[in-house]
């Protein structure tokens, strides 16, 4: 069995995903993924649900109206973001995947911790950033390490909305 496999394809990374608009290019990362949150932090609504954290590394923030999110890459536009969904410049933006209509930041669909994928694409369809990821242990996160650059760890230590530790063996 396979448990801990990531397949990544980032926009930074270039390759053959397609052209990327350069205004998207690297402006935008799924800097983290939670797919079995238990007790590891709760949405406005004090539930804990799934969760996938953004980071814009750029220097103005990024509104996402019309960036398509999806947890099946076959259906890239399963869901449409519309107006109000902001990452700040060199901040991040929590997405909660709990298939509950509670605001522009909750997606109709969970994420399963038996192993799923997650991508987002701008409104012309490119990709901007995607993840797969395996078996999920319970309040174990997906992170990228260093934050917002680098490949995806196990962690330990979930930094919902933060920046990602140092080592997922250490909270920032
Ligand atoms: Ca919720
Ligand atoms: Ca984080």
């Amino acid at each position: 069995m396979r448990s801990w496999l990531f397949t990544l394809t980032a926009a930074a990374c270039g390759g053959g995903g397609g052209a990327l608009d350069a205004s998207t290019a690297g402006a935008l990362v799924i800097n983290e993924v939670m797919a079995s949150n238990d007790a590891a932090c709760a949405d406005a609504f004090g539930e804990f649900d799934d969760w996938v954290e953004l980071y814009n590394p750029g220097d103005a923030d990024l509104e996402l109206t019309g960036y398509t999110v999806t947890d099946d890459t076959a259906m890239p536009a399963k869901l449409t973001l519309p107006a109000g969904v902001v990452v700040p410049a060199r901040g991040y933006k929590l997405l909660w995947c709990d298939d509950q209509v509670q605001g522009v930041d909750h997606l109709p669909f969970k994420l399963d911790a038996a192993g799923e994928q997650f991508a987002i694409y701008a409104p012309d369809g490119a990709l901007i950033d995607s993840v797969a990821f395996g078996m999920a242990t319970a309040d174990t996160s997906f992170a990228r390490l260093p934050d917002g650059a680098g490949e995806f760890a196990s962690c330990a230590h979930p930094t919902c909305g933060a920046a990602n530790g140092a080592t997922c063996a250490a909270v920032p």
